[in-house]
């Protein structure tokens, strides 16, 4: 058995949790935040027989679609700003979905 750890963008996460759990999958939806960013996704849990990682997999791929998002960044410009730093934006693609798919030694429910 596998576990996918899927980080996805929330605009994508309801269409891809119902296409998920029509298919007969798991899946357990967790809020997070991502580090870059610091704005809000989803990460869901999937826990998924080996023979049917590739199905998961392409139906994240099916529902997640990657997107431009401006985010701020600062670079030094002496004498612009009191702290000599101002911030200026920046384009950053954030991608389909983020997968980590990890081998279970157990899964149990008691
Ligand atoms: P964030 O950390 O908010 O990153 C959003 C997007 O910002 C990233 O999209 C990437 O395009 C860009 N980005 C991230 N770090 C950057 C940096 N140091 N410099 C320039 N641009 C940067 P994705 O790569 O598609 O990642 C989407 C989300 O997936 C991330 O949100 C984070 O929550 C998660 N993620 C990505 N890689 C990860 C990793 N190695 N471990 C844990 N979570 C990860």
């Amino acid at each position: 058995m596998k576990l996918i750890i899927a980080i996805v963008q929330d605009e994508d996460s309801s269409r891809l949790l119902t296409g998920l759990m029509n298919k007969g999958f798991g899946v357990t939806k967790l809020a997070t935040t991502g580090g870059f960013l610091k704005a809000g996704n989803t990460t869901l849990l999937i826990g998924v027989e080996d023979e049917r990682v590739k199905e998961a997999i392409e139906a994240i791929e099916s529902v997640c679609k990657s997107r431009k998002q401006m985010t701020t960044t600062h670079t030094s410009a002496s004498g612009v700003s009191a702290g000599g730093y101002v911030p200026f934006p920046v384009e950053v693609t954030v991608g389909g979905a983020t997968l980590f798919v990890l081998n279970v030694e157990q899964f149990l429910k008691v």
